[in-house]
């Protein structure tokens, strides 16, 4: 019974959530409900099925992306992304308590361009939420991921412009990403339409560490035709903070 399921999962996450608190860190959490559930976890940073409350107002990046921009960019298109995954869920049958949504997109070419568009289009908006903040936070990574990303690019101003480069050349709409693939190595890549290097369509694999909508949906209101200036606005938003941990999640 659909009632039942939901509520003796509302009093495992209850139970799970005082567990946490009391070992006062969140990742034990996680793996306790995974077992609980048998749930394949790729990372802590799993992506729900349905769309999350947006971390922060609408006009919580202005002046890099401005409120109406924000609000039709959430509301409108991530929102439609989202309610068409559940359709194309159901309509699939895919049992979402079994397949997380990155297992989902690993076999992507199973399904429907609906779910490829959708999947795809869903989760790549889920992370690119998180991985901004309000302008004058930390304009550059430290720790752990500065190092790696001067290891694989030489320098971080060397990285911005491998990065940059691929949102202002892909042609069309899509997304540019930093990916760290299976031997922990990070590449630039980029997508077109919503596909994403979790696909196993992808030319380029790996975990996105994080990700840049160059769709104009994204920035045609204040930019206009200007995708360039729109990326290089948009690193004064990177959440460097929160990119640190999915890196050293993944
Ligand atoms: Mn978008």
């Amino acid at each position: 019974m659909p009632t039942n399921n939901k509520q003796s999962r509302r009093s495992f996450i209850k139970t799970g959530a005082k567990a946490g608190l009391a070992a006062s860190v969140a990742i034990p959490v996680l793996s306790s409900f995974a077992k609980a559930t048998n749930h394949h976890f790729v990372s802590p940073f799993e992506t729900p099925y349905t769309q999350q409350p947006l971390p922060y107002d609408y006009k919580a990046l202005e002046p890099v992306i401005d409120t109406m921009t924000m609000e039709i960019h959430y509301s409108k298109h991530a929102a439609a992304y989202a309610k068409n995954l559940a359709e194309a869920v159901a309509a699939e049958k895919v049992d979402t308590q079994k397949t997380s949504l990155e297992n989902l997109l690993a076999g992507i070419s199973k399904y429907t361009p609906k779910m490829r568009n959708n999947a795809g289009g869903h989760y790549n908006h889920e992370l690119f939420w998180k991985i901004m903040t309000a302008p004058g936070a930390a304009a550059a990574p430290t720790g752990s991921l500065l190092k790696a990303i001067e290891k694989d690019f030489n320098s971080f101003d060397a990285f911005k412009t491998q990065f940059t480069d691929a949102g202002k050349s892909r042609f069309g709409s899509g997304w540019a990403w930093l990916v760290k693939n299976k031997d922990g190595k990070l590449n630039v890549t980029s997508t077109p339409n919503q596909d994403n290097p979790l696909m196993d369509i992808a030319e380029v694999k790996g975990f996105p560490v994080m990700g840049l909508d160059v769709w104009e949906h994204a920035y045609y209101l204040k930019y206009q035709n200007k995708r360039p200036d729109y990326i290089a606005a948009w690193w004064n938003v990177v959440n460097w903070d929160f990119i640190q941990k999915r890196f050293e999640g993944a």
